[in-house]
């Protein structure tokens, strides 16, 4: 398999499987990714998803570039575009970046809600080093995420940063060491699963939807959202479990 796929409870752990390729997105991982991607969006027991990179060395190198033909090219793009989608679900996605996050791999990580990366990471964009450039979002949400001119420089000199710059920039909310990056993506996992999912889930969409709509319009967005999660029973457990002083028993409805 490409793409590894493990339910803990109520997280799903997406991995790419090609550690021999630096976990290369070919055919098969934007088909295998998807799959895993519509089974997590329908599982209503699945409430947060961790996407890495098997091994040590890297989260994803971006696209296969062995696959790359001139005759194919735009088929195997598109297709290699499948799994960055995880801005689409409204189940929170948490990027744990164990390694190297170039090109596709790099774009991939920016769907995430939450990216945090081992201290060995480093971040590209390198496809203007092989005549190429971004295709899954590169040029798009790289200025949007970290400031402009930091941005220019990776996406025009195609230089890599490491894991305290991206920290430094705020691309990535945590550093830890390689061998605490998935408890620690799990432990980030599990908080999340502690909270009203209903809520969790408005709040990512509240925020993706509003981030190109002016402010009012989005804070409209927001009160319709608001007033939604009030009519739900979650809303009432988690009020009741406060003033009950125990834990919540949320159930996504
Ligand atoms: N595609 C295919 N194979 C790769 C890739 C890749 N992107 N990256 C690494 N590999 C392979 C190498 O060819 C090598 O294989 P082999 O052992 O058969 O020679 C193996 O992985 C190990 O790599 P290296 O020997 O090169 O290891 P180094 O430690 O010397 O270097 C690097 C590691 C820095 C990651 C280096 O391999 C590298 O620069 N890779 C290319 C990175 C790159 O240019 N990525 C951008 C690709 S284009 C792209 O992503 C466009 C996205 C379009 C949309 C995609 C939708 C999701």
């Amino acid at each position: 398999m490409a793409v590894d796929y493990v339910k803990e409870g109520r997280i799903a752990i997406i991995t790419i499987n090609r550690p021999e390729a630096m976990n290369a997105l070919n055919a098969d991982v934007g088909r295998e990714m998807q799959e895993a991607m519509i089974d997590f969006r329908d599982n209503n027991d699945l409430w947060v998803a961790i996407i890495t990179g098997a091994g040590e060395r890297a989260f994803s190198a971006g696209a296969d570039i062995k696959g790359f033909q001139p005759s194919t090219g735009t088929e195997e793009i598109r297709r290699a575009e499948a799994p960055v989608r995880a801005d689409t679900i409204w189940k929170p996605f948490i990027a744990a970046i164990n390694g190297y996050a170039l090109g596709g791999g790099l774009e991939l990580a920016m769907t995430c809600d939450i990216r945090i990366a081992s201290e060995n990471a480093q971040f590209g964009q390198p496809e203007i080093n092989i005549g190429f450039m971004p295709g899954a979002g590169g040029t798009q949400r790289l200025p949007r995420f970290i400031p402009r001119a930091l941005a220019a420089e990776m996406l025009l000199t195609g230089n890599r940063i490491n894991a305290q710059e991206a920290y430094r920039i705020g691309l990535v909310s945590r550093v830890v060491p390689l061998d605490q990056l998935i408890p620690t993506a799990k432990e980030i996992a599990n908080t999340i699963c502690e909270r009203g999912p209903i809520g969790v889930r408005e709040s990512k969409e509240a925020m993706i939807r509003g981030y190109d709509m002016a402010l009012e319009e989005g804070l409209l967005l927001e009160r319709q959202k608001n007033n939604y999660v009030r009519t739900t029973e979650d809303f009432m457990e988690g009020a009741r479990a406060f003033v009950e002083k125990r834990p919540p028993q949320y159930k996504a409805k």
